[in-house]
């Protein structure tokens, strides 16, 4: 058994803005792992700054050498990698980084593609689109040429101040498209007048406009606004769903396996918006092919009833790790049928973007 890490800075073909801040690279870590004969891949979704939550990439390599590589090193099925990883607290990103690393690996054991291995699939994953902030030129042009390639739903960046000129002007050309907006976290319970306003666009949702931990105001501000609210940041474990349903803090939940810790969570977190009958959808955080691979099987399991940002790789770069990214057809990608998430590397791109590589255990 062979754990080894590549780190890659990759470029992305156009700046990424959110109300945190602006992305111009991925620097992203790719894990491998090597077993008689099997190579399994994952990636973290952290990048350089704890800027969407509270880890990086320096926390999760860090977590990684110190306690999860020893854990991996025995190849635990994923559930039981969760129950021997419950005595570290918090560090979300870096214990799903290596349980999906184990989910790859086990569904190649059994020769399953992930989407079958991990449970019902509806056999394709519905796409949409997340637009960065930008010009509002730009992101109108970008919002037309992506309904052009049939995507199912438009989500814009929004920020504090920003949220009326982005949506009316999106708005005033787009009149009936399935459009949200996320602020990720951008927001205070001081400012629900300004989100109020909001109400106006008829969005499918909002998400996450309050703190990046905070259930307790979106649930009081989901009683004065008529906009749906989805919940991305908020939302770390499935306890933490359960909450936000008692509370009903929020009616649609954005899942992100690197958020929640993992696969595992992410299956307990669709059952329960499915008792308490919420929507759902899987979020990206900019992948590679690899992270996008796990992404897509997710999108397409028949729990997960509204479309993702799970774009195709070339909405990010030029060119990705894998020699088989995915591609769109009528705003739906099918999962990838080979063994696990059925990525071929590109041994080529992997070596041109690698910053720094070693060999953890
Ligand atoms: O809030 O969903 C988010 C990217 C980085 C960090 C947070 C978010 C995002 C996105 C991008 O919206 C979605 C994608 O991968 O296309
Ligand atoms: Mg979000």
């Amino acid at each position: 058994m062979r754990l080894s890490y590549h780190k890659l800075k990759i470029p992305l073909i156009s700046p990424f803005t959110t109300s945190f801040g602006t992305d111009v690279n991925k620097d992203v870590y790719v894990f491998t792992l090597e077993h008689n004969g099997i190579t399994a891949y994952s990636e973290s979704v952290t990048d350089e700054n704890p800027f969407y939550g509270s880890e990086d990439n320096y926390t999760v390599i860090h977590i990684v050498q110190k306690y999860l590589a020893q854990i991996v090193k025995d190849l635990p099925e994923p559930q039981e990698f969760n129950k021997k990883t419950m005595f570290i607290k918090g560090n979300n990103m870096a214990k799903a980084s290596m349980e999906m690393l184990l989910y790859d690996y086990h569904a190649k054991v059994k020769e399953k593609p992930l989407a079958e291995y991990m449970g019902k699939s509806r056999g394709y994953a519905n796409v949409g689109i997340s637009l960065g902030m930008d010009d509002i030129n730009v992101t109108l042009k970008k919002i037309q040429d992506a309904l052009n390639r049939g995507y199912k739903r438009i989500k814009v960046k929004i920020m504090k101040g920003k949220e009326t000129q982005i949506l009316g002007a999106v708005r005033d050309q787009f009149p009936d498209i399935t459009l949200s907006a996320d602020a990720n976290s951008d927001y205070t319970e001081k400012d629900f007048q300004l989100i109020k306003k909001i109400d106006r666009y008829d969005l499918i949702y909002l998400e996450q406009p309050l703190y990046h931990d905070d259930i307790i105001y979106h649930s009081r501000l989901a009683k004065e606004i008529s906009t749906p609210l989805c919940l991305d940041e908020s939302i770390t474990s499935p306890e933490k769903a359960q909450k936000a349903f008692e509370m009903e803090a929020c009616s649609v939940i954005n899942i992100k396996e690197g958020r929640l810790g993992g696969i595992g969570n992410s299956i307990k977190v669709m059952d329960i918006v499915k008792n308490f009958k919420g929507h759902v959808w899987i979020g990206g955080m900019l992948e590679t092919g690899i992270g996008r691979s796990f992404n897509v099987s997710m999108a397409s399991l028949s729990d997960i009833d509204y479309p993702g940002d799970t774009s195709p790789n070339d909405k990010y770069f030029t060119h990705d790790i894998v020699k088989n990214p995915f591609t769109m057809e009528n705003g739906t990608i099918k999962p990838n049928m080979g063994y696990g998430i059925g990525v071929e590397i590109s041994e080529e791109y992997l070596k041109k973007y690698t910053v720094e590589e070693g060999f953890i255990v």
